[in-house]
Parts: C-alpha cells; structure tokens; sequence
C-alpha cells in the first residue's frame, strides 16, 4: 500500500495550510461579498454541477447551499495546496516559491471571482504561509533539530494569522447588520399598524405582514451594491436607450403598496410565501419615460446574473421597489432595486435589478433552462400552518393565496373532505398609496396579497382537516396533487388531528 513519506506528509499539510489561508485572506479583502473566492467558486460549482442532478440540488434551496458550500470549500483548499505544492516544488528558493504561490493562487482567484484585490488578499496570504514554511527562523537547536516542525508551525501561524483577520472582518460585518435598525417611516408605519389590526391572531403563524421573508437566491453571496454606483438601463426596443440612478427613479410620483410573494418551488404547504409592504415606483411610468413601443416581452437582468423573462403585459402593472415595510430594501432582498410582478411566481420579481431590456420575441430565463416553468401566474392554496387543540376545542388556521385573482372563501373540511364549512377570513390589506401622503388614503385593497384564515370548532376525536380556497374568479384550488416542478404545487393541505 502507498504511505506518504514524512516529508510529503508536511508538504501536503504546508499545502493545505496555504489554501485555508488563501480563502481567509480573499474574504479579509472581499468581505461577504460576491468578490470572496467562495462564492465565486460556488458559482462555478453550481453551473458546472451536470443535468438531472444541477436541477434537482437547484431546486431543494435550503439543502443546496449548505452543500454547495462544503464541495466548493473542499475543491478551493485542494486547487490552493495543489498551486502551493506545485510552488515548492518546482522552483528553489523561499522568494521565488513564494512569488509562484502567489501568481498561482492569484490567478486561480482571478479566474474565479474577477476581483484583482480579491486575488491579491488571496495571494499574499498564501505566499506568506509558503514563505514561513520555507525558512525556519531563528537559529539554535529547534531549527536544526527539527526542521519540519518548526516549517509547520510557521506556517500553521501564518495561516492562523490570516484565518483570525477574516473572521474579524466577518465578525465586524455582522455585527453592523445586527446593530437596531432605524425605525420605519411614519407613513409606512401607519399602514403596518393596519396591517396588524387585520391580522388573525393564530399561534405558530405570522401575520398579514411576515416577520422574517424568505429568499431564494441562485448565488452563494448576494451582490453588495451601492446605490451611488448603481443605474438601472432600459434597453432593447426603445427609441433611444436610457438608464436611471435611485434619486432619478425616486423623483417619479412613486407608490405604497402590499405584495405577497410565493416561490415556485414552495412546498404544497410549504413556506416560501410571504407579505411586505412595498416602496417603489411603477413600471409603467418608466416604461412611459422612455416611449417603449408595444412588444410582446421583457427579460430583466440582474446584478447576480439571474435573468428572467416574461410577457410584457405581466411587468406593466409592476412596481420597481427600493423600500420594504417603511425602511430601504435590505441586500437579501434585492438592494438598491428589486422588481415586483403582480401575481406571478417569486421568480419574476428580479432582485438587484440592472437591466430592463423591451424585446420582440420571448426566451428562456435561467430557471427555464434549468427545467422550471416559473413565469406563470401562481396556483391558488390554502396553507394550514395554526393548529390548537384546548379543552375540546380545536382552532385551525393559515394564509391564502391566489395572486391578482384575489380570494373569495377559504373551505374547511373536519371530517376528511365530506363536510365543508365556510372558514372566517381576515379583511383585504388596504390598496396602493402615493408615497408622498402623510395621512394616506389607500385606493380600494390591496390586489396580491394574501389572506388571514381561521375556523374553531369542537374536536374530540382524531379526525382529518383539509382546507381549500375558492379565488377571485370564483374558481375552486385543483384537488390533484402535483408536486413543486416544473409549475408549482397543487392540491389541497390536510392535516390529522389527535386532541
Ligand atoms: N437577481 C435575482 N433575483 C431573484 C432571484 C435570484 O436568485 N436572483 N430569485 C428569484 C426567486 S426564485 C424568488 S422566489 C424571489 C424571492 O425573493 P426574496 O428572496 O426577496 O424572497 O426572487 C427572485 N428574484
Ligand atoms: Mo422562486
């Protein structure tokens, strides 16, 4: 059987050793941010990961990022040891094998993320680990006696070094975010207020307005950008291109309103549905400012290189939104501008938005080249996420969702499906404001977004709830299940009930 000698045995511990200080020092240069080497090479992973398998991991969320994290992490350390092995080996000397890990290591995160400043924090620490590696300090016995181990720890110190740097920076990241954020805007606040009072008080679900809203991101990292360095184009088939800054935007009569968002791959009873009130400006007062001539589509691009396109006659009652519940767009949710598409799947509503390009032919966005067929109009549901049961009496409840269709009803079964009663709905949010007024005087109700459900009733026995809504159009949710891809979950929730 093949045993490393000891010597190899260090070189490929000096090697690992360079790698994990190679990533440490591109996020103590880049930060949580796209130009860190890991998502860089996230992104290479997940667009290298093949066919059946890249769809599948794509579309379990919650399981892919973690996953994505620990083979990308792997595959970064063996590329950095290999450059830095590599290093020692081919060239004499502790400069010269240092200046090499350093163009090796440099380039490799060049390549991966783009960044010269990222690459040089990667660099450098590398070199550096090779460099204390190379050259046992100090004189005396240690030295001599013991070369390899004093190497080793030399450049387990150097490492260390560089680890401990980016973890303060991320700890200083982290703690920015965390400090209390500016109260909400008067105005918006007021609207909340409504909002709660609206709300049903079920135990175990959030409210008419969520407390924490998903996301669903392809990237590992969300672009970081700066509102000053920002503009939003408006390209394609237009008179003349143009592109906007945030404070162009936001000079135009801009509005307020409440919109739910639900993503295609959420489960029949799933989560990935939500309710902010929503800051922003129309699309279609853009789309004016530039005389976009009629056509049949857009794609909006984004700063992550998400894409997405769809009918033109979906984006035109759409809002461009740089504010969320009374305070600026968070980062994770799009910063300094998202998209939000009435009624159509989370997919349409493009976050970090850059790009509105007026097409005359449709095509394919990234999840429909990835098997989705995302940029329909949402499925109606139901969802039963409350369920009590105190002394007899049971209390069940949830959320209902049918886009612009509205919801009608929301039916309640207690007996599996052969009796139905009507459940008690929570009143509409209000409709859109201008986001000028101060006492604002919503237009009528909001036109995407959900409802509050609940229903009490006496429960003794086991015995099975199903929920079903009826929307706008008077059209009752589909009883046949179909799961998450390509269009959405269908079916009816139910839940067994032991009191
Ligand atoms: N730029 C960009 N926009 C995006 C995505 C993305 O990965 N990148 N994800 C989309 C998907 S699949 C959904 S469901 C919604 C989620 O929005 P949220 O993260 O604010 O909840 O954003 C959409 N917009
Ligand atoms: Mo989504």
């Amino acid at each position: 059987m093949y045993r490393p000698s000891r010597r190899q045995s260090i070189e490929a511990v000096i090697g690992v050793l360079a790698g994990v200080a190679a990533v440490a020092g591109s996020l103590l240069v880049a930060g949580d941010t796209p130009a860190f080497v890991g998502a860089g090479g996230a992104a290479v992973v997940r667009d290298a990961a093949p066919g059946f398998v890249a769809v599948e991991v794509r579309g379990l969320g919650e399981f892919a990022q973690p996953l994505l994290a620990v083979v990308t992490g792997l595959l970064l350390l063996g590329a950095y040891a290999a450059a830095a092995i590599l290093a020692r080996r081919s060239v004499d000397g502790a400069a010269a094998a240092g200046a090499t890990t350093l163009a090796l290591v440099g380039g490799i995160t060049l390549l991966l993320t783009g960044s010269l400043a990222s690459a040089a924090g990667a660099g450098v620490a590398a070199a550096v680990v090779v460099l204390a590696a190379s050259r046992p300090l100090g004189s005396g016995r240690t030295a001599v006696r013991s070369p390899g181990r004093r190497r080793l720890l030399q450049a387990g110190a150097a490492a260390l070094g560089t680890l401990a740097a980016g973890a303060v920076r991320l700890g200083g990241a982290g703690s920015g975010s965390a400090s209390s954020p500016e109260p909400p805007d008067p105005a918006a606040q007021s609207l909340l207020s409504v909002a709660e009072e609206r709300s049903l008080p079920l135990p175990d679900a959030d409210g008419l307005v969520s407390e924490g809203f998903y996301t669903v991101d392809i990237a590992t990292v969300d672009p970081s950008i700066s509102a000053d360095d920002w503009s939003l184009a408006v390209t394609g088939e237009v008179p003349a291109e143009r592109s906007f800054t945030l404070s162009e935007l936001q000079a135009f009569d801009a509005e307020r309103r409440f919109v739910t968002l639900r993503c295609v791959s959420d489960s029949l009873n799933g989560e990935k549905i939500d309710t902010a009130l929503w800051d922003g400006v129309p699309v279609s007062t853009v789309l004016d400012a530039v005389d976009a001539p009629e056509s049949c589509c857009v794609t909006l691009h984004a700063a992550d290189d998400y894409f997405v396109s769809f009918p033109r006659s979906a984006l035109e009652d759409g809002l461009l939104a740089w504010g969320m519940n009374g305070r600026p767009l968070a980062r994770s949710h799009g910063a300094p501008l998202r998209t939000l598409v009435p009624g159509h799947w989370g997919e349409t509503n493009a976050k970090w938005l850059t790009e509105i390009e007026i097409r005359e032919e449709p095509e394919d966005g990234y999840w429909e080249q990835r098997g989705w067929e995302g940029t329909g109009e949402v499925n109606t549901v139901a969802k039963l996420h409350s369920t009590t049961v105190r002394d007899g009496t049971a209390r069940v409840g949830g959320h209902a969702y049918a886009g612009t269709r509205g919801i009608d009803a929301v039916e309640v079964s207690t007996d599996g499906g052969e009796n139905w009663t009507d459940a008690t709905l929570s009143a509409p949010l209000p409709g859109a404001v201008p986001l000028d007024a101060d006492e604002p005087e919503p237009d009528g109700e909001a036109v995407d977004a959900w409802r509050m459900w609940e229903h009490e009733y006496d429960a003794e026995e086991r015995h099975e709830v199903v929920v079903r809504a009826i929307d706008g159009d008077g059209e009752r949710q589909t009883r046949e299940r179909e799961g998450v891809r390509p269009s959405g979950a269908t079916g009816w929730v139910s839940e067994t009930i032991r009191p």
